[in-house]
């Protein structure tokens, strides 16, 4: 009786939320709930909110790059503040394709490029202003870094991203709102209808108040908009309501790192005023607790993405190409971002030749050799069965006999919700059941970490879902100690 009157509620809000709503059951990207409904039927409701086909693809791509490259690889700056001469923009050796090579090498998916950065210099010759590579001796003023890079995806069949600073320190009519936003919408729409397919566009949020007497209000319904119809399937990242800002620049996911949540970025009063209204921010701890959607109005499937350079910078200086992170660091990066429900954005600088250091190259060969030499042996023999878990249920995997392992993965079928609130897994050690990790949300995809042991046998237990959990993978795996590692 309780599942039928479920149902027709489901059925019931699918015809009233304007939303997009699939097999009559799952509400695509968005789900607004009606009033009167009980803190419990929130919670079940949020767990059938799915990702769109883009997000979901977007989510599988697992790793993305970063590349910061423009003015500031040749004044040494972070922010530049606009008044940089193009003429100083002078690759020496640009080589977009190793760019591509390198990172396709080390399982990266897609490339999302720094098209404009903060101090407003555009890496293709746009139309919009003079301060762009148009007006640099690179290539005679000839040259498309834009192109070259997406042409060079394109070969390698590498998904292609852009950012976009909608804070621009060059630009004369920042911040006399109207005109800016003109300029910024025909910026993209010149990035957007010319170079093929965009996989990705990143909105970044930061601003400086150097210009506070005088804000600039971003249009970004209007943003939105040319990003829809001109790439339909494009992901909006960040000021983008389609991925969502993990929250810190170190590579580090959330322990409870939930898809669906009542955050939405800071584009307009009404969502301003949700969020302040329910306390949170892309840097909130609690994103998606069924405490916190008890007392939102509407969820979004709205995942987490982890961007984080490879240096301390997010540009390339000669002075820190001692300091690129080991692959101990990256690796703990990768099991704390993929490993915890988000897709990793790892930016790797190129340098002032145009071409990826070869500490950096090193460094990212190093770390896809180990991501894949870790997860091509499957340690268990019947971890691909799906399953449907209710709260409370456990189920026993098979470890193929002599293998140690130290390294778990659950994965949900995001395509039907995100729902694990709590789970355990257990090795039969000594003729019991022994903990060997537990967590909070599994999400699209769950690793966990423990010392080596050698069991016949793991026992995965859901311990709390908030509706019949669809457990698509469960994965076991020896991941190599990395002082071992050369
Ligand atoms: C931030 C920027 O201010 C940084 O320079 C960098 O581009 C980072 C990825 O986003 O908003």
């Amino acid at each position: 009786m309780r599942k039928i009157l479920f149902t027709a509620l489901l059925v019931y809000l699918a015809t009233l939320s304007g939303c997009n709503q699939r097999a009559n059951t799952y509400f695509e990207k968005k789900l607004a709930f009606p009033d009167l409904l009980t803190s419990d039927q929130k919670a079940k409701l949020s767990a059938y909110v799915v990702p769109t086909q883009s997000q979901y693809e977007w989510q599988r791509m697992e790793l993305a790059a970063f590349i910061h490259f423009g003015m500031n690889t040749f004044t040494g700056k972070e922010w530049g503040d606009g008044t940089e001469d193009p003429a100083l923009f002078n690759p020496t050796a640009f080589d977009a394709e190793q760019w591509v090579n390198t990172l396709q090498g080390a399982g990266f998916k897609m490339l999302i490029l720094t098209a404009k950065h903060h101090d407003g210099f555009c890496l293709w010759p746009t139309r919009t202003t003079s301060h762009s590579v148009a007006s640099s001796p690179w290539r005679n003023g000839f040259g498309d870094v834009v192109k070259e890079v997406k042409e060079a995806c394109d070969r390698h069949n590498m998904k292609f991203g852009i950012y976009l600073s909608p804070w621009d320190r060059n630009a004369e009519s920042h911040a006399d709102s109207p005109r800016y936003n003109a300029l910024f919408t025909q910026q993209l729409v010149e990035l957007l209808a010319n170079y093929g397919e965009i996989h990705e566009v990143w909105f970044d949020g930061a601003h400086g108040d150097e210009h506070d007497s005088k804000v600039q209000r971003y249009d970004w319904a209007n943003f939105y908009q040319v990003v829809d119809s001109l790439q339909p399937k494009a992901v909006k990242a960040i000021m983008g309501n389609d991925a969502r800002w993990v929250g810190n620049e170190e590579g580090l996911g959330r322990e409870t790192e939930w898809s669906v949540t009542p955050l939405q970025p800071n584009i307009n009063d009404a969502i301003i005023n949700e969020n302040i209204r329910l306390g949170i921010s892309p840097t909130t701890d609690d994103l998606g607790s069924s405490r916190l959607i008890a007392e939102a109005k509407t969820v979004y499937w709205y995942p987490s993405e982890v961007d984080v350079s490879i240096r301390p910078g997010w540009f390339h200086h000669p002075e820190e190409d001692q300091a690129v992170k080991t692959l101990p660091q990256l690796v703990d990066i990768y099991f704390r971002s993929v490993g915890m429900n988000s897709v990793l954005l790892l930016n790797i600088p190129p340098d002032k030749r145009g071409r990826l250091h070869e500490t950096d190259t090193e460094r990212l060969k190093q770390f896809g050799d180990y991501i894949t030499q870790t997860f091509e042996n499957e340690k268990l023999t019947n971890g691909n069965i799906e399953w449907k878990a209710p709260t409370g249920a456990s189920r026993e995997y098979n470890v193929i006999p002599g293998e140690t392992i130290n390294t778990v993965m659950l994965r949900e079928d995001i395509r039907k919700g995100q729902r694990v609130e709590e789970f355990t897994v257990e090795g039969w050690i000594n003729d019991e059941w022994v903990e060997l990790a537990k967590g909070t949300t599994i999400g699209y995809k769950r690793l966990l970490r423990f010392d080596d042991v050698s069991v016949p046998k793991l026992r995965v237990t859901i311990s709390e879902t908030r509706d019949i959990a669809n457990i698509s993978k469960v994965g076991a795996y020896h991941a190599p100690h990395l002082n071992q590692v050369h």
